[in-house]
């Protein structure tokens, strides 16, 4: 996710200005100081090239005053200053994960898949080790997550897995599941066949230059699939120029073996993505925005924008309640405290439900909240038959009664 909150953090070092209380006054004096630079060296015999000298000064005033202004937005979209309430479930911790299980997707028969182990620039990660694919059987008396064997020609030492989707082949029987895999930082979709009872088995490595910031993928089909950039390029200095001007850029891109284009457009930084039971809507996490995006599926797999749903957090993967409908999600409490992880205060955990999303009036709850106490970094929650498991950036993962 959350490259964004490295480039707020390398702002505030590069500009060395640690707090919004101080960041305007040192922003004025800046502009003062500019000014007074420039009309100190007024020579009224050349008064062309003090005209040219005053617009300058203005310039560098005005550019000085816009990244102020857009700094302290950024504050803002970090939610810098929240701190939470914490609102328990009765939970326990999943055996086996220690290093995060960024997402989790569970299919109707109960069987839950997670990623784990997630390598990302500006996020914390304790293990040295590749990450790692689980799966769990939540119809077990007690649901143990068990390592998925992974035959095939990837390349396992690098395998670094984000966001999961799985598609089912109801003719074939086949169970496909899609992997966002970032090996040295690159983004990549692969897709394995899911062989009972602990097998995956690879059968293609996707690329695509549109595939260049990938987060999260939705399966919808054996080789379709939509995916969210969470960057608006790869080239970092433009990336960071439309983080500054707020514009916003991201986008959702469509993948077959036959096209590949940009299906959903003007989002400032797509996170997770899902998909409703009826297949026809497709819900976004726009995690700057500390919204939902609902866009209807149409001829041709364009979407088309509908409507945002605000959440208040930053919500980061999407999971949808096969039976309701309901729509779930991991969010950062606090992007702040996400990046800059300290032990003392560690980041925390909240899970909110979207009910009627398609309404007029949707009902947004939070299920669940913690300081960090006790699960820090929650990226997603997937219900299951009254079951929540809830899954980390880093942190460990949660199994939850929700009855
Ligand atoms: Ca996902
Ligand atoms: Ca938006
Ligand atoms: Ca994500």
């Amino acid at each position: 996710m959350v490259h964004m909150w490295m480039t707020i953090i390398s702002l505030e070092k590069v500009m060395l200005l640690p707090h919004k209380d101080t960041l305007v006054p040192s922003l004025v004096q800046l502009c003062k100081f500019s000014l007074n630079v420039f009309l100190c060296n007024l020579r009224p015999k050349n008064m062309a090239a003090t005209n040219k000298v005053l617009v300058a000064a203005a310039v560098v005033a005005a550019f000085a005053a816009l990244i102020g202004y857009r700094f302290l937005q950024l504050k803002e979209i970090s939610l810098s200053t929240r701190e939470v309430t914490v609102k328990h479930l009765n939970c326990h911790y999943l055996n086996n994960i220690e290093y995060g299980a960024e997402d989790i997707t569970i299919l109707k028969d109960g069987l839950a898949f997670l990623s784990t182990g997630l390598k990302f620039p500006g996020l914390p990660s304790f293990s040295d080790e590749p990450g790692k694919m689980y799966i769990l059987d939540l119809l077990h008396p007690k649901p143990t997550p068990v390592e998925l064997q992974i035959k095939g020609d990837l390349d396992l030492s690098s395998f670094n897995p984000h966001g999961i989707s799985v598609y089912i082949d109801e003719a074939e029987d086949s169970v496909y599941l899609f992997v966002v895999n970032h090996p040295e930082d690159k983004s990549q979709v692969e897709i394995f066949h899911f062989v009972q009872e602990n097998t995956l088995v690879h059968l293609k490595t996707i690329t695509h230059p549109l595939l260049h910031s990938v987060n999260d993928i939705v399966a919808v089909g054996e080789e379709n699939f939509y995916a969210t950039n969470y960057r608006s390029s790869s080239i970092d200095a433009l990336h960071l120029l439309t983080v500054l001007l707020g514009l916003p850029r991201c986008d959702v891109v469509y993948y077959s073996p036959k096209e590949v284009r940009v299906a959903a457009d003007s989002i400032m930084s797509a996170n997770g993505i899902n998909i409703s039971p009826c297949k026809r809507y497709i819900y976004v996490s726009d995690i700057i925005d500390h919204e939902v995006d609902v866009f209807e599926r149409q001829e041709g797999e364009q979407l088309v924008y509908l409507k945002s749903v605000a959440v208040g957090s930053l919500c980061d993967n999407v999971d949808v309640d096969h039976k309701t409908g309901d729509v779930w999600l991991g969010c950062h409490p606090n992007g702040i405290k996400l990046s800059q992880y300290d032990p003392e205060d560690p980041p925390g955990s909240e899970i909110i439900k979207i009910k009627n999303i398609h309404s007029e009036q949707p009902l947004v709850t939070q299920e669940y909240v913690d300081n960090g106490r006790v699960i820090m970094g929650s990226t997603v929650a997937a219900p299951y038959e009254g079951k929540l498991l809830i899954g980390t950036v880093f942190h460990k993962a949660l199994y939850c009664d929700l009855k």
